[in-house]
């Protein structure tokens, strides 16, 4: 395979990037005035500005010329019609099917997808009115009020996003929660105010083999059958999401309580699917639908904007950019919205999952930085804790900045204070402020000369760190559907350019495999000696404490 470093665009971008890096932009904004209409995308969802780039005009042409290289177009749409781009699974990749509201029919294996997947959506409406309106019993006939998805990785991070980003549309019907650690702690922490006629379990594993989801599930099991002395009651309390039927229903469930799950379905990707049962059952499945709408939306906007107007082939154009060419090594999500908590949680998985990996399609090395690793935290609370860093230290932390113009919580006097440090942060980390500014603002407040030779280096801010900002008019099922397409689409491009297999994980294999092997040491208090001496002292240590 033709490496991407042997591409005329990928030599240029080199070069370029040389040049790039005695740029300063805050130089490249009083040079061009229309610098932000150049470069910002107004899109119905949301306003994309990426101004705040060391970019020029030379730069973006040269990244829609390496996107065009390496076939981003033929890419996408063999995506979408369900090709086996998954190729070490040898699997298509159709999370967008699951959110084809315009229900064209999806062709894999000589089978129309999307009629599934109507019916797979009807069963999700029945089941989460019924809930909702409490239609669904548990075992004393009483109605449904809390329910606990156990779940984790992609059964998880999703929906819980998604869940607290959208509290302010749940009429609160029924409460939702969510286990994920096999630390005992929180299932019992969530089950402890619980009353088990109550509670209707969701079991989400696509494998239905993920040790940490059957501890957890097992130990439900054991605390309904507990109060209500009877396993039948098991059919009243269980549901699973799941590819694998066999499993949950030799697990305990009913047949008719497994919601289906297809290979095509990647566990990151897979919050549009019945694995979003929890959202379905907190909002009401017409807010569900609406999150599909609005990530549809996008994924017609990622379909049919040429290159050059595409929001998702812009952030991954410039991820690439940052730290393959300009060499940042991490990347800060840093939402202003109280609701997107958890969006770097989420994100994190979704990016580093899919694009953190060192060989190629063919399994080549390869040579050159892939993705950054992703994390971040609400920008205020950040901004209190380690803004110092994106600031002032010498790694240069590319970040998105996500907003809303609207709060969905107005507060009198909150919003201003709260968008004013969002667009005064990006102002900050891309002008910085030279020590000929701190000198001469500490001699206007009448400093000392040597006051202002100790402390004017610790003033200065070198800027020009980049920042892209996404400005929502307010989160909604809609704008949030869209947001998550966005990234979605970003990590794909991504994984195209960078030509790694986006969507395996093997990386998570080796770890399980060897716990699994431990486990057993753990739970018959034996040790295999052949373990390195780390290993082998840290469980010793572990085994003589334990009582
Ligand atoms: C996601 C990963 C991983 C997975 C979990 C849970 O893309 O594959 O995070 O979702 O390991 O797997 P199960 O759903 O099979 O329990």
């Amino acid at each position: 395979m033709t490496s991407r470093t042997s591409l005329a665009s990928w030599q240029k971008l080199t070069a370029h990037a040389q040049e790039m890096k005695k740029a300063h932009m805050s130089e490249l904004f009083s040079e061009n005035s229309k610098r932000f209409n150049d470069f910002s995308l107004n899109l119905p969802p949301f306003l994309l500005d990426y101004s705040k780039n060391l970019i020029n005009q030379q730069t973006m042409e040269l990244l829609f010329d390496l996107a065009k290289e390496c076939e981003i177009e033929a890419w996408r749409e063999k995506m979408f019609s369900g090709a086996r781009i998954n190729k070490t699974e040898d699997r298509a990749v159709l999370h967008t099917a699951l959110r084809n509201r315009s229900l064209t029919p999806i062709m894999l294996d000589s089978k129309n997808i999307t009629d599934d997947i109507q019916q797979a959506l009807n069963q999700m409406k029945e089941f989460s009115e019924k809930v909702r309106q409490g239609r669904w019993k548990g075992y004393s006939g009483k109605r449904i009020t809390d329910v606990v998805n156990i779940g984790v990785g992609g059964s998880n991070l999703g929906p819980q996003m998604v869940t607290e980003a959208l509290k302010q549309y749940s009429d609160n019907s029924v409460n939702v929660h969510y286990v994920s650690n096999v630390d005992g702690t929180q299932i019992a922490n969530v089950l402890r105010p619980l009353n088990p006629e109550k509670v209707l379990f969701i079991v989400s594993s696509k494998t239905f083999t993920t040790t940490e989801t059957m501890t957890n599930a097992n130990t439900a099991m054991k605390w309904l059958v507990a109060s209500s002395f009877d396993s039948s009651a098991i059919a009243k309390h269980f549901v699973a999401v799941s590819a694998n039927k066999k499993n949950a229903i030799n697990f305990g469930i009913a047949k008719e309580n497994i919601f289906d799950m297809w290979d095509w379905v990647g566990g990151r990707f897979s919050l549009w699917s019945a694995i979003g049962l929890p959202i379905a059952i907190d909002l009401g499945f017409e807010r569900f639908i609406e999150l599909l709408e609005g990530a549809h939306e996008l994924d017609n906007h990622f379909k049919d904007a040429p290159l050059e107007q595409n929001a998702p082939v812009i952030l991954a154009l410039l991820s690439i950019w940052n730290c393959t060419f300009l060499g940042a090594q991490s990347q800060a999500i840093l939402p202003y919205d109280q609701s997107l908590h958890m969006l770097s949680a989420y994100l994190q998985q979704a990016e580093m999952e899919s694009n953190g990996k060192s060989v190629t399609w063919d399994g080549e090395e390869i040579s050159y930085p892939t993705v950054p690793s992703i994390w971040g935290e609400l920008g205020i609370n950040g901004q209190h804790a380690f803004y110092q860093y994106l600031h002032q230290s010498n790694n240069i932390v590319p970040a998105d900045f996500i907003g809303s113009v609207e709060s969905v919580t107005p507060v009198q006097g909150h919003h201003e204070t709260l968008m004013a440090n969002f667009f005064a942060q990006t102002q900050a980390l891309m002008q910085g402020v030279n020590e000929e500014q701190v000198r001469a603002d500490l001699a206007a407040k009448g400093r000392t000369k040597d006051y202002i030779d100790k402390v004017a280096p610790h003033k200065v801010h070198k800027g020009n760190r980049p920042t892209n900002t996404i400005l929502l008019n307010q989160i909604s099922p809609r704008s949030l559907g869209s947001l998550i397409a966005l990234y979605e689409h970003k990590i794909f491009v991504q994984g195209i350019v960078l030509q790694v297999c986006s969507f395996d994980q093997w990386g998570v294999e080796l770890g399980k495999g060897l716990a699994n092997k431990i486990q057993k040491e753990l739970t018959k208090n034996t040790i295999n000696t052949e373990h390195d001496s780390s290993t082998l002292g840290l469980i010793t240590f572990y085994q003589t404490k334990i009582k």
